[in-house]
């Protein structure tokens, strides 16, 4: 009866958790939403409250991390900077839930009190994560008070906040928020997308966050680089995955590296090594000097029965 106890506490537990995801439409209405109070979110299902606590002490400060059955596989911190200043950081994270072992890409901010000595007015009201074209889309946030709150809506589109209704986009999943350090919540939790793509990579300016100008700021988009769904792995973390990396064991080898000529390696995934659009020197001189002699021999056996023609 024990084992049965704990089964049947097993088959309670792991529907509920994945239930906290919420597919995102493909066609109208778009939006899911989230809610701006702990009691709402928790009907809404957005929520994930059952990470373990970062940070028990403060009520500011994000209290849940990511629930325990999320395994990291990688991440990376962004420095949010406008006009040269440092406004915030941006953590984006991979990680594989355990409980499906479906990948869930997720991000958390936090903005600085303040900028050069000033009160911080920058503001985020949207979060972009392109690449997901071919891919599920699930989303999730965790999050424990009302400072880290702000997750509004999550939505498969690339129209930014206050510009109109938005339109499917495949690539592209919108987590629309209010970060804002002079209006109390500095920080976000951390906003989940879950997928089905069986790997991931890092894909140059794959995400981006927003400043709408809700409170009469300048228009602000900030890009940065984004883990982000794959077909295939990307063994050594250059962006691109091993079905077009020439040596995925080599980051300095891919299709956007720069041919470097005359070393025996084809460096850019194109053409082999030396190649002529990038090489002229090193690749056409041997090429023109062997025509050259090509040339000359026929010229010189062409004189040669021009003579014999003459003395015969
Ligand atoms: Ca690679
Ligand atoms: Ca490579
Ligand atoms: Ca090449
Ligand atoms: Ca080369």
């Amino acid at each position: 009866m024990r084992s049965f106890s704990i089964l049947l506490t097993l088959m309670l537990v792991a529907p509920a958790a994945s239930a906290l995801y919420q597919p995102l439409p493909t066609t109208p209405p778009l939006r899911i939403t989230g809610f701006n109070s702990v009691t709402t979110d928790l009907i809404s299902g957005l929520k994930i409250p059952d990470g373990p606590i970062v940070n028990p002490s403060a009520g500011a400060l994000v209290k849940y991390g990511p629930p325990s059955t999320y395994t990291q596989l990688a991440t990376r911190s962004n420095t949010l900077t406008v006009s040269g200043a440092t406004v915030g950081t941006l953590t984006d994270f991979v990680f594989r839930d355990t409980t499906d072992n479906r990948l869930v890409f997720g991000l958390r901010v936090v903005l600085n009190a303040t900028v050069n000595g000033a009160p911080n007015t920058f503001e985020i009201n949207d979060f972009f994560r392109k690449g997901n074209a071919g891919y599920s889309a699930q989303a999730a946030w965790s999050r424990a008070s009302d400072p880290d709150l702000r997750m509004y809506a999550a939505v498969r589109t690339a129209v930014k906040f206050g510009t109109g209704t938005e339109t499917f986009d495949p690539d592209v999943v919108k987590f629309q928020s209010d970060i804002n350090t002079s209006e109390g919540n500095p920080r976000s939790g951390y906003f989940f997308l879950k997928s089905n793509a069986p790997n991931f990579k890092t894909l140059a300016n794959g995400l981006s966050v927003y400043q709408g100008g809700e409170e009469g700021q300048p228009l602000v988009e900030l890009f940065m680089p984004g883990f982000v769904p794959s077909a295939n792995p990307d063994n050594d973390g250059d962006g691109y995955d091993s079905g077009v990396d020439c040596d995925d064991n080599n980051p300095a080898i891919n299709p956007g590296a720069p041919e470097v000529c005359g070393d025996d390696i084809d460096n850019n995934c194109s053409a082999g090594d030396n190649e002529p659009a990038f090489c002229p020197v090193a690749e056409q001189v041997p090429f023109i000097g062997h025509a050259g002699m090509v040339l000359l021999g026929m010229a010189l056996s062409a004189l040669g029965v021009a003579r014999a023609r003459r003395r015969g």
